[in-house]
C-alpha cells in the first residue's frame, strides 16, 4: 500500500470531489518538486526559495482569504489536505506556508485595516512578499503574556523596542507581524523590512527544521506608522493567530507520519534477515500496526476538525487536543520508524531521520506538548494549571 493510499477508513468518501482536487495538485507537486530535492536542501541547511512561485501559483498562500484579496476562498478542510501533503514532503516547507497562511495572512485579513488588507494580501498570496509571525521572545516563550516588547505612542505612529527569537523566515520576510505590549496591553503591528532600526539576523546550527530559516528579531527605536497597527487588543490576538497555525500542524503532522509509515512498510517488505522479510517477524508487525493504528484516528480526528473548522464551530480546545496528539504520534511514528529501517534509518537516502529531527520541533512550537496538556487539563477539570 503506498503513502497515497493508506486510507484505512475510507476516510475520502467524506471529502468533496473539490477537496480531493486541491489535494492531487498539491501531492503531485510534492511528489515532483520537493521530493527530489528536499533531502539535500535539508542536508545543506537551505531553504527550497525556488518552490516558493510555485507554491504560490498552485494557490498556497491564502487558502482560505478570500479571493478578492488574491486568496483562494477555499474552506479549511482544503487547507489541511495542502498541509498534510506539504508535511508529507517537508516539515519546514508546511512552516513556509503555515506562517504566511495562518500567522501573517490570516491576521491582517481579519485585523487589518482594508488598507493593509489591499497593500499586503495580493503581495502575500503571489509569495513577492513573505511573512513571519513574531510572539515568542528569549524569555517568554510557552508564556508569551509575559512578553517586554514594547511599543510606545508618538505623534505619527509608534516606537518599538525588544526582541523576538526563533521567528520562522524572519530573515527572508518583507513584514513582520510583530506582537508588542503599548501601555502594559499586547497589540499587533506590521514591521517592514528596511524599517530603520529592525534587523532580523538568521540563527544557525539547528539539528531540526533545517530546510527552515529561523530568525531573532530585533527593534531600536524602530518607528512603525500608525496605520500599520491591528485592530486587536489583548493576548487573544495572536492566540487567534495560533488556532489558525495549530489546526493545520494538526494536518500536517499526518503528512510526515505518512511518510515514515510508507517507507517503513516497503522497507520491511523487501530487507530480508533470517532468510524472510523483516515484515514477517510479529514484532515489525507490531510496529506497522501501531503506525497504522494512530495514523488512521489522526485521520479522523483532523477530518472531523476540518468539518468543524468548515462550520466556524471548532474550539481551540478541539484544536490543541489535534495538534497534541497528531504530531505526537507523527514524532512516534518516526522514531518507530528509524527502528524498522535499522542502520540505514540514519541515512539521507530515507526520510525517516529527516522527519523525526523535524517534528522534534514541531512538537515544541505552537504550543509545547505540556501546555497542550494543560489547556486540555483545564478545559475538563476546569482549574488552571499553569502558574
Ligand atoms: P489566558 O489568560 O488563558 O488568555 C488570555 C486571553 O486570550 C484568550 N485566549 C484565546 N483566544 C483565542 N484563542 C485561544 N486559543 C485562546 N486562549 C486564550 C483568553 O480568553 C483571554 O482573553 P481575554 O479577552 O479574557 O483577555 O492567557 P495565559 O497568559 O494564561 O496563557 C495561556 C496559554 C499558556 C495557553 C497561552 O499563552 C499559550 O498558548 N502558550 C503557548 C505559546 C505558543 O503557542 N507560542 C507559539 C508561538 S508562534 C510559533 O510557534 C510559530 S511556529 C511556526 C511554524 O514554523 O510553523
Ligand atoms: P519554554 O516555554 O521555556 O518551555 C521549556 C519546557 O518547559 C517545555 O517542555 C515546556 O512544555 C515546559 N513548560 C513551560 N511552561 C510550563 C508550565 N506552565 N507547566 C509545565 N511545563 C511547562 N515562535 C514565534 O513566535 N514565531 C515563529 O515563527 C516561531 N517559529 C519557531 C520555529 C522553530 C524551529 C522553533 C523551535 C520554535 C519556533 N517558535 C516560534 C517558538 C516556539 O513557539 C517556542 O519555542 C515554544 O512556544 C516554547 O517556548 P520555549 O522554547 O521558550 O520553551
Amino acid at each position: 500500500m503506498s503513502t497515497q493510499a493508506l486510507d484505512y477508513y475510507n476516510i475520502d468518501e467524506l471529502f468533496s470531489e473539490e477537496e480531493k482536487l486541491v489535494r492531487q495538485s498539491v501531492r503531485d507537486f510534492v511528489d515532483g518538486e520537493i521530493l527530489p530535492i528536499i533531502e539535500q536542501k535539508f542536508m545543506d541547511g537551505e531553504f527550497p526559495f525556488e518552490i516558493v512561485e510555485k507554491l504560490a501559483s498552485l494557490g498556497m498562500f491564502g487558502i482560505t482569504v478570500p479571493t478578492q484579496y488574491g486568496g483562494a476562498g477555499a474552506n479549511y478542510t482544503c487547507y489541511g489536505l495542502a498541509m498534510l501533503e506539504l508535511e508529507r514532503g517537508d516539515s519546514g516547507v508546511r512552516s513556509f506556508a503555515s506562517v504566511q497562511n495562518s500567522l501573517v495572512m490570516f491576521p491582517i485579513n481579519k485585523y487589518g485595516s482594508e488598507f493593509l488588507k489591499n497593500k499586503w494580501l495580493p503581495k502575500l498570496a503571489t509569495g513577492q512578499a513573505i511573512g513571519c509571525f513574531g510572539l515568542t521572545e528569549p524569555d517568554f516563550g510557552s508564556n508569551p503574556g509575559g512578553m517586554i516588547t514594547t511599543a510606545t505612542k508618538t505623534n505619527s505612529g509608534y516606537l518599538l523596542n525588544g526582541a523576538k527569537m526563533w521567528i520562522t523566515n524572519g530573515t527572508i520576510a518583507d513584514v513582520a507581524m510583530v506582537w508588542a505590549k503599548l501601555d502594559g496591553e499586547v497589540h499587533g503591528f506590521l514591521v517592514e523590512k528596511g524599517m530603520r532600526g529592525f534587523s532580523a539576523p538568521e540563527m544557525k546550527n539547528k539539528h531540526s527544521l533545517r530546510a527552515s530559516i529561523t530568525s531573532e528579531l530585533v527593534f531600536q527605536d524602530v518607528e512603525v506608522p500608525e496605520e500599520n497597527m491591528l485592530n486587536v487588543e489583548g493576548l487573544r490576538g495572536p492566540l487567534s493567530c495560533l488556532n489558525q497555525a495549530r489546526y493545520g500542524i494538526a494536518w500536517g503532522a499526518i503528512g510526515a507520519a505518512l511518510a515514515c509509515y510508507d517507507s517503513s512498510l516497503e522497507y520491511a517488505k523487501s530487507r530480508i534477515q533470517f532468510d524472510r522479510p523483516i515484515a514477517g517477524f510479529q514484532l515489525q508487525q507490531d510496529k506497522l500496526v501501531w503506525m497504522l493504528n494512530e495514523i488512521t484516528k489522526a485521520q479522523l480526528l483532523a477530518q472531523r476538525l476540518g468539518r468543524l473548522m468548515d462550520k466556524g464551530q471548532a474550539r481551540p480546545q478541539q484544536i490543541s487536543l489535534a495538534k497534541r496528539n497528531n504530531v505526537d504520534i507523527a514524532l512516534q511514528t518516526a522514531r518507530l520508524a528509524r527502528e524498522i529501517h535499522g542502520a540505514n534509518g540514519i541515512l539521507s537516502e530515507y526520510c525517516i531521520m529527516r522527519h523525526a529531527a523535524n517534528l522534534e520541533s514541531v512538537k515544541t512550537y505552537e504550543g509545547t506538548h505540556d501546555i497542550h496538556t494543560l489547556i486540555l487539563g483545564e478545559d475538563i477539570t476546569g482549574i488552571q494549571a499553569f502558574k
